[in-house]
């Protein structure tokens, strides 16, 4: 096709690249080993945001090594990313990962469920994507519209799949396994943060066993260990906080004018490791599992339940497409435990399915765990990086609706009006 080309204005790439004098007019700029290389403020789920600042040598090293080894990355692959570039997944492994290991890689800017539910899949068909790396809250909203989307499309050029953000259900996790890798790719379930740089724990492709819902075992050089409050060593199956013991290339080296809170955020608690704010428990293989951030656990007449369990029996029912579990104060437990459940497409929101949801909590984890009130929810509040936003959930549980706090992050304001119009 002809390109209306308009004089002083377009110019023609190949005309401009030859003429250009590129080793003179565009020299890199030698930076010293610490020298800053970018702040990423994190939302912060409470009080003003900080800046995570990283710096140049250390974070390329780890974001190199661990694009290659955990994506596996070859010169025939094409790899996508579909983060928002200005989340943490964006920089580390859109950006910087796949730029300094000279990968193909796909950047795509939009959502995955316009024009219709097959917008990843359409793509992925398209560009023959082999290596494609999403979050669950994609997974799951895609998941919620049928499996007649992905049978459309060829997506037979998947070689490995991959996840981040939140605990990936086990349903979900099947899903992904089944339906988009047609039983043939592996899944690497990768646990990091803004601070950590990179992936800190995680399987590698092919080579780690995997466990639905389980991050698996920490990458190399990392040293993960759950601990109780007085910092004695958690047991088998015993939640506790997940912190890490010796510095790596890749974590933050300061909060960006705020030395203070860097210390008191990530090393007064424990002192002597990194504290990451996440509960996590380890089973008998050495695996970790994450429970959900540490703010979030709820304690019903002192058991102490994490946030993605409880979830992932309400997902793992049929009819449930995601579900948001929060704490709410109750008189004789301390806490009660307040669900948001939103249904698949299909499914209409019965009173019997409410009975059936708590049934099934109690059988698979427990009475202490049953829900106290389930609430049906046409959507979730989440953050643009799509974590579901607990803290707005549990004032409206509470019945707090006057001040929610911040939600300036929030992607979709409308969402809260029907959350609170249904309050149980
Ligand atoms: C990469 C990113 C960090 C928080 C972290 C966790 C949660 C991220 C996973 C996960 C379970 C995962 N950076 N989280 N990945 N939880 N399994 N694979 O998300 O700074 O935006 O968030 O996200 O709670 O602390 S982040």
């Amino acid at each position: 096709m002809e390109s209306p080309m308009s004089e002083g204005r377009d110019f023609w790439w190949d005309e401009e690249i030859v003429a250009a004098d590129i080793a003179n007019d565009c020299r890199p700029e030698i930076m010293d080993a610490e020298d800053p290389l970018f702040i990423l403020y994190t939302s912060g789920s409470t009080g003003k945001p900080k800046g995570v600042l990283h710096t140049t040598a250390g974070y390329l090293v780890y974001v190199m090594q661990t694009f290659k080894w955990i994506f596996d990355i070859r010169d025939e692959d094409t790899y996508w990313c579909t983060a928002d570039i200005g989340w943490i997944t964006g920089h580390s492994y859109i950006v910087y990962g796949p730029l300094v290991n000279g990968a193909t890689s796909l950047l795509f800017e939009g959502v995955p469920n316009h024009p219709r539910p097959d917008r990843f899949w359409e793509i992925v068909e398209k560009n023959r994507v082999s290596i494609f790396y999403t979050a669950p809250t994609a997974l799951r909203t895609l998941m919620k519209e049928g499996n007649h989307w992905p049978a459309q499309h060829d997506l037979s050029s998947l070689r490995l799949l991959g996840s981040v953000g939140e605990p990936i259900n086990p349903k979900v996790w099947m899903w992904y396994r089944e339906t988009i890798g047609q039983g043939r790719c592996p899944i690497v379930d990768t646990w990091w943060q803004t601070e950590t740089g990179g992936i800190v724990i995680s399987p590698f492709p092919a080579a780690t066993p995997c466990k639905p819902g389980s991050a698996t075992l920490p990458f190399f050089g990392i040293q993960p260990e759950i601990i109780r409050s007085n910092l004695d060593q958690t047991t088998l199956e015993e939640g506790g906080w997940l912190v890490i013991k010796r510095p790596w290339p890749g974590l933050m080296r300061r909060v960006y004018g705020d030395s203070e809170r860097f210390k008191k955020t990530y090393f007064a608690q424990f002192p002597g490791v990194y504290t990451t704010g996440d509960g996590a428990k380890t089973d008998e293989d050495g695996y970790f599992w994450i429970m959900g951030r540490i703010d979030d656990v709820i304690n019903v007449s002192g058991h102490r339940l994490g946030t993605a369990e409880l979830e992932s029996v309400l997902v793992s029912h049929a009819s449930v497409a995601e579900a948001a579990v929060v704490g709410m104060p109750h008189e004789t437990k301390g806490q009660g435990i307040y669900a948001f459940v939103t249904v698949k497409t299909e499914v209409l929101q019965r009173d019997d399915l409410i009975a059936a949801l708590k049934q099934q909590v109690r059988s698979i984890i427990g009475p202490i765990a049953t829900p106290d009130k389930i609430q049906f929810a046409e959507a979730l509040p989440k953050t643009r990086s799509g974590k579901i936003m607990r803290r707005v959930l549990a004032k409206i549980a509470a019945g707090d609706v006057t001040n929610l706090g911040d939600t300036t992050t929030l992607t979709d304001e409308a969402v809260l009006e029907d959350l609170i119009r249904n309050r149980q």
